[in-house]
């Protein structure tokens, strides 16, 4: 926090962004790589190549090729969760259950969550203002990297996967979403063998509801097995409950 300070009052003096998006990158990557500063620098210089220099609507999915190379999903590929339309909620019960591992759980997911970054053309700077935003057009540099980076992470998936979703949805299952435009399609038997609904309680869906039933079923490898289970919100948060939380059928390997 301290440095955060100096940083950014001294930037405000000097009228420069001292505190900007790399020593952000920088910082939550040391921490994460317990201060591994050399491998940070290079995975920094890799993730910029994807779009410095570019006009902001112009960075597709493959861009991130490289960097997805350089840095490796390493977590053991059973435990992996994904989520739609739960993000705080997954984190919370990830933070407690370190046998989980959420796209936020990894070096690269930790490194840009809640970040923007976009470049321009004929400058070798990261912008953090002026960006597109999600809708504003499909190659987007943050769009493009959260899509690439998904796919990335659901190819490493195998065993048995499991995915949060919210039942006070209609639709807990959103085929427009980036859990099955990018995730879902790629969970293949024999490699995944099962897929666990992990659904929130909510007033609007259950495991019953058709568009888990059905559509996301029909939407999965009919190969791999699926199952739902309802949980309550409460237990999901309360760390005393948490070995109850979910039923023992389920516990991920
Ligand atoms: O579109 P979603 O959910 O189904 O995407 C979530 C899904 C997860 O399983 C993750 O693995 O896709 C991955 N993912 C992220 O990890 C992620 N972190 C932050 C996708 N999007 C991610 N974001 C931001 O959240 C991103 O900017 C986008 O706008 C939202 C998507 O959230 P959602 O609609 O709840």
């Amino acid at each position: 926090a301290v440095t955060i300070i100096v940083g950014v009052t001294l930037g405000v003096v000097l009228n420069q962004p001292l505190w900007g998006f790399r020593e952000e990158f920088m910082e939550r990557c040391e921490e994460f790589t317990e201060g591994n500063k050399t491998g940070c620098e290079q995975i920094l210089g890799v993730f910029e190549q994807a779009y410095v220099g570019k006009p902001s609507c112009d960075v597709p999915l493959s861009a991130y090729d490289p960097l997805m190379t350089t840095v490796p999903f390493t977590h053991s590929c059973n435990k992996t969760m994904f989520w739609s339309e739960t993000k705080d909620l997954v984190h919370e019960y990830t933070s407690r259950n370190k046998d989980c591992f959420t796209l936020e759980n990894t070096l690269l997911g930790y490194c840009l969550d809640d970040l923007t970054w976009c470049g321009k053309e004929g400058s070798d700077e990261t912008f953090t203002s002026g960006c597109p935003g999600w809708e504003d057009c499909v190659n987007s540099p943050v769009r493009s990297f959260w899509n690439r980076a998904s796919a990335g992470f659901a190819d490493h998936a195998c065993g048995v996967a499991s995915v949060m979703l919210n039942g006070s949805l209609e639709k807990p299952f959103d085929p427009t979403s980036v859990f099955a435009e990018f995730e879902l399609n790629r969970l293949r038997a024999p490699k995944v063998t099962r897929l666990n609904v992990i659904l929130v309680a909510g007033e609007r869906s259950d495991c019953n509801s058709p568009n888990l039933k059905t559509d996301l079923r029909n939407a999965l490898d009919s190969r791999v097995q699926y199952i739902c289970k309802e949980v309550q919100n409460d237990l999901l948060l309360c760390h005393t409950y948490r070995k109850q939380a979910l039923p023992r059928d389920f516990m991920i390997v």
